[in-house]
């Protein structure tokens, strides 16, 4: 049994100060149960929680250690940056190499405004749709999630689906009656909102791979036909990557698939671990954001120095697409194997994976929409989540988020993975 006695004390404390004990709702553990994990530090595929258990670490924070914890690289850039200074207060060369770097790696982003998260950078391009096509309507899909930002937070994934409340209490009517939802995946329930309200819908936002419900892959044609419908509608298509973002390639899913979003919000990997969310796209439409246009938005900490310049030494570790490679195996690995030890115990499980995110669903059928996700076996995986934790695997704490991967799970890291997936699933 895992001695969680300080992280239970330091639980007890974090309750009388803050809601929930936490700064987010998802790391509460409120859908699995138990005393939330409390964390001390972090190497390569590893954490280590504060009564000293180690754990191989599939949450990597929700997505930004591709490289994993602690990088060398990452944290000598953030050494050297802070040794002269950390919000200088004006311009810096680093943003232009940061949004030079998203150019390389995205050349259909012409040009970019960093922000401070991805709720941040999502909220300011649905003001920029808005503004650029001088409508209000947004299309989102049941179970994607955007961030916090209040059209956003209607029928909502991640920690908003997992708390049971994907539609926020604060969020007036009169914003919520501007965010329509599709169903992922049913191309047909986005026609529907053309042919009913195309003339008011400013855009379409959209996970290409959605990561709020776990991990659900886009259907053949789902993407394309997104595209056809708000380029014929004249609506603007928004790729949300703040997750998939030069997680599932370079250039996020967007180069996998070939498909020109309009805009891009970006996050998580592109800040190595610190605060940096990024939004762009045409240049047409950026032109359009403040001072350059009439589309306000702005930031005290945008473009903070030593957050770009962790997230410009990640970056430019993936300059070596080998790390891709290295991605692709591990996940493959674990793919397999989850698939092979739940087979040979004859228990139901699907492995859904775009690359080095993934989840594993507790399933008989396949798990390819939101009704799908709901269908799985939420109970089996909260005990799987404490054995794997008791084993020293950690996991998200939800049936609802995407487990991760980064270069620093080698394969004799995966079979450890492996080994205590089969003793958490047996018995
Ligand atoms: P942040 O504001 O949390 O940086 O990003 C919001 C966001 C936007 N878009 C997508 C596709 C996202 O996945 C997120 C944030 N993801 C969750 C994890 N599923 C963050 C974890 C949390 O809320 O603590």
């Amino acid at each position: 049994m895992l001695d969680i006695s300080r992280s239970e004390t330091l639980h007890e404390e974090a309750l009388t100060l803050m809601p929930g004990g936490v700064n987010s709702p998802v790391r509460a553990y409120k859908s699995v149960g138990g005393t939330p994990t409390f964390l001390r530090e972090a190497h390569g595929a590893t954490v280590i929680d504060a009564d000293g258990n180690s754990y191989i670490d599939l949450v990597l924070a929700y997505g930004p250690h591709i490289l994993g914890h602690n990088h060398p690289r990452v944290n000598a850039a953030i050494v050297d940056a802070v040794s002269r200074g950390t919000a200088l207060g004006g311009p810096t060369e680093g943003e232009s190499r940061m949004a030079q770097k998203i150019r390389t790696f995205m050349p259909w982003v012409e040009m970019v405004r960093l922000v401070n998260s991805g709720t941040e950078a999502t909220m300011s391009a649905l003001r920029l749709a808005r503004a650029a096509t001088g409508r209000t309507a947004i299309v989102k899909f049941n179970g994607c999630y955007h961030g916090h930002g209040d059209a956003f937070l209607v029928k909502a994934g991640s920690g908003a689906l997992t708390l049971g409340a994907p539609d926020s209490a604060g969020v007036p009517k009169s914003v919520a009656e501007g965010t329509l939802v599709a169903e992922y995946n049913d191309l047909p329930s986005v026609a529907r909102l053309f042919a009913q309200a195309g003339p008011t819908i400013a855009g379409v936002i959209v996970e290409p791979v959605a990561g709020n419900v776990g991990c659900v892959l886009p259907a053949a044609g789902f993407l394309a036909g997104l595209r056809e419908l708000c380029s014929r509608h004249g609506a603007l298509l928004i790729f949300d990557e703040v997750m998939t973002g030069f997680r599932v390639a370079r250039g996020g899913y967007a180069e996998i698939c070939g498909i020109r979003p309009d805009l891009v919000c970006l996050g998580k990997v592109i800040g190595g671990g610190l605060p940096v969310g990024a939004y762009g796209g045409r240049r047409d439409l950026m032109q359009q954001v403040a001072p350059a246009g009439p589309m306000y938005q702005a930031g005290t900490l945008s473009g903070n120095p030593i957050a770009v310049a962790a997230g410009l030494a990640a970056l430019s570790e993936l300059e070596d697409r080998t790390a891709y490679d290295r991605l692709e195996d591990a996940g493959a690995h674990l793919e397999a194997g989850f698939e092979h030890i739940c087979r040979s115990l004859g228990i139901p499980a699907v492995v859904n994976r775009q690359g080095s995110m993934l989840c594993l669903y507790f399933s008989d059928r396949p798990v390819t929409n939101y009704a799908e996700v709901m269908a799985t076996d939420r109970a089996r995986f909260n005990r799987f989540f404490h054995r794997m934790r008791e084993g020293g695997v950690l996991l998200p704490p939800s049936a609802f988020e995407c487990w991760f991967l980064s270069t620093a799970h080698d394969e004799a890291t995966c079979d450890r993975i492996l080994e205590v997936a089969r003793q958490a699933l047996t018995g």
